[in-house]
């Protein structure tokens, strides 16, 4: 073992150049294609999403929220430096065997590379994450010996500049990769004075509530059931409409931004959040009327529902009806939808969960027949009218002596008629102070409340009464399956 060792010069230890050789893989890739599709990652994460039980699934959303996110892409990098780096150890265990030099280098590249290409399905660009485990296994049979037999200084000083060589390829990695992340949506749409009085108009009336968004989102959550968001482009996208119609209708994003547009606020709210979570924003959405559009085509079929398709392979069925006032929206707060967002065209359907505001949305299809969508599929109703909500996030001292206690409140389009506060643990209530309801058919209003603190602690409830007259239910209940539900209430002192 010594002789072979010595005439390949090969005495790195082999698991540390398998680590070397998967994690330079990761950044290669990363380098290579940026936070998009094509990143190694990319796939593996939404295999690691399709292959994880929906009951696992479920439990880390209800209990983790959006660190699951963070979660699966760890767990992919973990699999992915695993699969290189066993591939790497492998093909140097072989080259030993067969006293070839040559084979290890090319074995670790080839392998890497039909890997990444077959999973990714983008053949050149997998060659940003070939290249250097192929590269790190060629410096190890190539590197003079670290055996034992060496002196020690020399090992350490062969150690520090591997160290360090990683260190730098991961850092230069990174930063060519996030300057190959395209730059999607954002930029604004062409000037409007409506949509700037509609902005200017809610910027002066919301309440400033320490620890709450104001009336229009400054950060407006996001959820997807992809790790990487799809690199849509609004020169070749296309929306059909098809399946059980007269006649199939397509159109493109200049077809749609040139009809009548409509800007009007909604709020959106995701039924997997906790009851006072922090899954619900508003923002001024621009869009034209996605009704029209559908029956331009001439909807047949025997259920009365579509299925929304999404470029990330999403997709949500609910029935025709709902899409009265929905939009085709392509433009948030003045400009064009981020791509996180959706660009370049998503679809929002008023007072319903946030689910079926479909993302990257490619294709309606009308149905003849019900069918579930994504998360239907895993056990939620999420496709229905939202439940009433109010949320308490803000606690603060007035300069009087006073508290101030303050959120959100929403009902879809039933709209939010009461904010009820008790600051006594619900012996006795008193009405919140409300800012008027923004132009739109489902938004949430802000609510506060001040007070005269009673010394000590003491137990703030919260309730909202909707358009319709009615109370939020009182009953506690988990986000799985329906949303939850339930008073939110907070310990004060
Ligand atoms: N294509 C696509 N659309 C999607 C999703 C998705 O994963 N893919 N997530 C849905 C969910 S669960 C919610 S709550 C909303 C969130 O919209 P936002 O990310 O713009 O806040 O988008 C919905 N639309
Ligand atoms: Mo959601």
């Amino acid at each position: 073992m010594t002789r072979i060792r010595d005439r390949f010069g090969d005495a790195l230890p082999t698991l540390l150049v398998g680590l070397c050789a998967g994690l330079t893989a990761v950044v290669g890739s990363y380098a290579a294609a940026g936070f998009t599709p094509a990143f190694v990652l990319s796939p593996i994460t939404a295999w690691l999403t399709a292959t994880i039980p929906n009951a696992v699934t479920n439990t880390v959303i209800e209990t983790l929220g959006s660190l699951g996110q963070q979660l699966n892409l760890a767990t992919a990098v973990a699999l992915t430096v695993t699969a290189v780096g066993a591939l790497a150890v492998a093909a140097l265990v072989v080259g030993r065997r067969l006293r070839n030099r040559a084979l290890p280098v090319v074995l670790t590249g080839v392998g890497t590379w039909g890997f990444v290409a077959v999973a990714t399905g983008e053949p050149l660009l997998a060659l940003g994450a070939a290249l250097p485990p192929a590269v790190v296994v060629l410096v190890a049979v190539a590197a003079p010996s670290l055996s034992a037999s060496r002196p020690v200084d020399s090992r350490r000083r062969q150690l520090l500049a591997g160290s360090l060589s990683l260190v730098g390829f991961a850092l230069g990695g990174y930063a060519v990769g996030q300057r190959r992340t395209p730059t999607l949506g954002g930029e604004s749409l062409d000037p409007s004075d409506r949509r700037e009085r509609l902005l200017a108009a809610a910027e002066a009336q919301s309440f400033s509530l320490e620890g709450a968004e104001p009336l229009v989102s400054d950060n407006f959550y996001t959820v997807d059931v992809a790790n990487v968001d799809p690199t849509l482009d609004e020169s070749d996208w296309t929306l059909t409409i098809t399946g059980e119609v007269a006649e199939e209708v397509t159109l493109d994003y200049e077809d749609l931004t040139a009809m009548e547009s409509v800007d009007r606020f909604e709020t959106l709210r995701c039924v997997g959040e906790s009851l006072n979570g922090q899954k619900m924003d508003t923002a001024l959405w621009t869009g034209a009327p996605l009704r029209d559009l559908v029956e331009r085509a001439g909807p047949k079929g025997d259920c009365e529902c579509v299925r929304l398709r999404a470029a990330d392979d999403y997709y949500q069925v609910f029935p025709i009806d709902a899409l009265e006032d929905s939009l085709l929206a392509y433009g948030m707060n003045g400009d064009a939808l981020p791509r996180g967002h959706g660009y370049p065209v998503r679809a929002l359907i008023p007072g319903h969960w946030g689910e079926i505001q479909v993302k990257w949305l490619t294709e309606i299809e009308v149905l003849d027949r019900d069918a579930d969508g994504y998360w239907e599929e895993r056990g939620w109703h999420g496709t229905g009218p939202v439940e009433t909500v109010a949320k308490l996030h803000s606690v603060s001292d007035l300069a009087d002596g006073r508290k101030q206690v303050g959120g959100h409140a929403y009902a879809g389009t039933r709209g939010i008629d009461r904010v009820e506060v008790s600051t006594d643990g619900g012996s006795t209530w008193n009405e919140a102070e409300l800012t008027d309801p923004l132009e739109g058919i489902s938004v949430w209003r802000q609510w506060r409340y001040r007070y005269d603190p009673p010394s000590g602690e003491h137990e703030v409830v919260v309730r909202a009464i909707d358009g319709e007259g009615n109370r939020q239910p009182r009953e506690e209940r988990d986000a799985f399956p329906s949303g939850a539900t339930g008073w939110v209430s907070r310990t004060v002192a």
